[in-house]
């Protein structure tokens, strides 16, 4: 039966006189029914990828490609008066995950399955996903943001384990997502579990919802607030549940294999995504010892040789202690094993950097992954670097050959082919179709960087993208941009590291010069789009701070034809889709050292965007490979910046007093236009922390960067030489293809 058919008979009527809504959930039901007749990838060593996030993102669009019907169905619907953007609008937004960490987890199972390797996702499977994002007073408040509906791409099965928690069982079922690799014949799967009994009615205004009764709200939200205790409590409760399955799961599965346990770890692998499933590692052993008859040092060494972790940041406050006394009201039967390997560690080192249990009574997580596993990963080179020189130096001179870098990736799937269809099609064109399964092969561009009749077209693909996201802008937020100006953006989650204010003191800056007269060539789009931890009271003041100057801009008609400030709201993977094709300036400038990679640095390359940046992260890395010539570095180096912190010697205060400049951008954050339009509470608080702490230093490189992003818009200018670096970042950005990270992981971690 042809697909037009299939769905069709789905429809039950004709496609023309089919609603979107109908026609997304018969595709999504042909689309479920084909890969549930996908074999699953085989092989010797099966991967268990275990994370607290996946932030997969819709996924009709790209299930479609992935089965090669993408550009069938968009025919057909095309042919029947429906477009696959609408229908694509219907499908509500899977935000399983934050940012970085939850979006890279989703593209890694994209590869996993593309190179046919045999590897699932396990993970929770929350009903509401993180906070929908509202601005009201140009403030940010915060929403439940459900996801799961009738049709899903969920698939409910009969597994389900006992989680034994200290005062209660409670028993899990594991609903699965089918992840089918590109053009491939085989399917892999994301296991996430939940209890029956979560309850949404306990949700009372926004996201507020009672932190104590376990059985209805465990998986109810992802990151619950953990500003208190019951928070804390409720994150170890589903740490251990998530763990607790994939353990269990991870045994049946052996076992249904024929696997003999003593020799799991042939058979098996466990990558531990950040410190939230560690405990993992006291779990399985738990098992092994108290049902399986294993005695304890057989069972630390054979989950010593299956469990790897990927260490993704250095920030401090991201790196989980747990305090004893909160594990002991939750899972005190893991307990006993955390003193055995603590007891473990003391007996054979004596720096007590690297105990497991520190004087205060808490547990770090990251020390039992170190000693407990068999590889350690940062997530790009100058990451990896820090963790072996600074952060995580004590167990780099213990366990050197342990440690060992996977630089980011991205799945082009996504990133280009679904989000550009239009530039994916002209490089098929160009160079053929071979970089979509070798994204290497992207390099064949580098022909063409002096062909005009090329770099003509790569401006207008560039202009079409920008003309569909003010499309979008004027549909969803009523925002007018225009697609002549230079569009500059920046998207990510708000967090002061990653210097959202340092951008909007360019904003200000800009501004003033425009009411002196300076006027820029060219109108200029400033984008942000950022969600802010709703207990991280700065994030909130920097995202008022935004807001507010975007009132003042748009209703000053001195500035408004020349510099227009753009908040997105409900920043997500759907909107990051839409936004990244459109960026000629990607901002990347974080403090260096901090970004441990940074993956929307990688997209907006791919998409030919030039990247504004500071030598942190895979930055580092999109400058060796693109040239000085293609990108635009500023700022302190990361030793200057690590040699600050060591010597506790920065004081925002000094350049505050010393440069007028400076002082001038800053003290407009209260100044009577902005305290006319915003809070005063807001605004002056953020102006103090600026000048009273400035942790990420923000004051110590904006002239650098403000100079910097003033010779790129003079750049952009000579529009034959901007469209080659354009040119130059997508046919460099092949290297950060997931594939080839997945590739790395898989020969040099995972042996599968
Ligand atoms: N916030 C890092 O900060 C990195 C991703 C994925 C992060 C990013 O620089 O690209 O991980 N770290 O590796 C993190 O979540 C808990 O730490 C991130 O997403």
């Amino acid at each position: 039966m042809s697909l037009e058919e299939m769905l069709k008979n789905k429809l039950g009527k004709e496609i023309a006189a089919a609603s979107d809504a109908e026609i997304y959930t018969a595709l999504l039901k042909i689309t479920k029914e084909k890969m549930e007749g996908m074999e699953h990838n085989t092989g010797n060593r099966k991967l268990y990828y275990i994370s607290a996030e996946f932030l997969i993102g819709k996924l009709l669009s790209n299930n479609l490609i992935n089965l090669g019907l993408f550009d069938e169905v968009r025919d057909i619907l095309d042919k029947n008066g429906h477009n696959i953007t609408a229908v694509e609008e219907v499908e509500p937004e899977p935000s399983l995950g934050n940012g970085g960490l939850g979006r890279l987890a989703a593209c890694f199972l994209d590869s996993i399955a593309t190179l046919g390797l045999n590897g699932d996702g396990v993970g929770l499977n929350y009903h509401d996903g993180l906070f929908l994002q509202k601005f009201v007073d140009n403030k940010q408040y915060e929403d439940k943001n459900p996801w799961i509906t009738d049709n899903s791409w969920l698939t409910r099965t009969d597994v389900s384990f006992e989680v034994p928690f200290k005062d209660f069982t409670l028993k899990s079922t594991m609903y699965d997502i089918d992840v089918p690799g590109y053009h491939q014949s085989k399917c892999n799967k994301l296991h996430l579990f939940d209890i029956d009994s979560v309850d949404e009615s306990i949700i009372r205004d926004g996201i507020n919802f009672d932190k104590h009764d376990i059985g209805k709200n465990l998986t109810l939200f992802l990151y619950p607030d953990d500003s208190d205790e019951a928070g804390q409590l409720l994150r170890i409760y589903q740490q251990y549940f998530m763990v607790s399955n994939a353990a269990q799961l991870i045994i049946r599965e052996a076992e249904g294999r024929g696997v003999d346990l003593y020799r799991l770890h042939e058979h098996v692998c466990v990558q531990i995504n950040d410190t939230h499933p560690t405990m993992v590692i006291p779990e399985l052993i738990r098992i092994l010892t108290q049902q399986k008859g294993f005695n304890m040092d057989t069972a630390i060494d054979v989950v010593r040789k299956t469990c790897a972790y990927t260490n993704h940041t250095i920030l401090a406050e991201a790196l989980e202690k747990w305090p004893i006394s909160y594990l002991e009201k939750v899972v005190p039967q893991l307990l006993p094993i955390i003193y055995e390997l603590d007891a473990r560690v003391r007996k054979e080192f004596s720096d007590e950097r690297v105990y497991i249990i520190d004087n205060q009574n808490r547990v770090h997580m990251a020390h039992i992954d170190i000693h407990f596993g068999y590889a350690v990963n940062g997530v790009a080179a100058l990451h990896t670097e820090i963790l072996k020189n600074s952060e995580l130096k004590p167990f780099y001179d213990i366990y050197p050959e342990k440690f060992n870098n996977k630089t980011n990736g991205i799945t082009f799937r996504r990133w280009l082919i679904h989000c550009n269809h239009e530039l994916s099609e002209y490089l098929n064109e160009l160079i053929g179709h071979e970089y979509m399964d070798n994204a290497e092969n992207l390099e064949k561009l580098l022909a063409y960087k002096d062909d005009e009749k090329v770099l003509k077209k790569l401006r207008e693909i560039k202009k079409d993208a920008k003309i569909e996201l003010k499309k979008y802008l004027k549909q969803t937020q009523n925002i007018d941009i225009d697609e002549n100006s230079v569009f500059d953006i920046q998207i990510k989650r708000l967090h002061e590291y990653k210097r959202q204010q340092m951008n909007a003191l360019y904003a200000i800056y800009k501004y003033k010069e425009i009411k002196k007269g300076h006027l820029p060539k060219r109108p200029i789009t400033m984008i942000f789009g950022a969600k802010a931890a709703p207990a991280y009271t700065i994030a909130k003041d920097i995202i008022h701070l935004i807001l507010c100057l975007q009132q003042l801009v748009e209703n000053d008609p001195a500035v408004s034809p020349y510099l227009n400030i753009v908040m997105v709201e409900n920043y997500n993977v759907t909107k990051a889709e839409k936004l990244i094709p459109a960026c000629d300036i990607s901002e990347q400038i974080s403090l260096a050292s901090k970004e441990a990679s940074g993956t929307g640095n990688m997209k907006f390359m791919l998409n030919g965007a030039v990247t504004l940046g500071t030598e942190d992260g895979a930055n580092v890395e999109i400058h060796e490979l693109v040239g000085d010539d293609n990108i635009y570095i500023f700022g302190k180096k990361s030793e200057d910046v690590i040699k600050l912190y060591e010597t506790a010697s920065y004081r925002s205060a000094d350049i505050y007093d010393n440069d007028p400049e400076v002082e001038e951008l800053v003290d407009f954050i209260i100044s009577k236009e902005l305290i006319r339009i915003g809070d005063p509470m807001n605004l002056c608080r953020l102006y103090k922390e600026i000048v009273g702490k400035d942790w990420f230093m923000a004051l110590l490189d904006v002239k650098d960067y403000i100079k910097t992003k003033e010779q790129m818009l003079n750049d952009y200018e000579d529009e034959m030489s901007w469209s080659k670096k354009a040119l130059v970042n997508i046919a460099k950005a092949g290297f950060f293809s997931s594939d080839r990270t997945i590739a790395e992981y898989n020969k040099d971690i995972w042996h599968l």
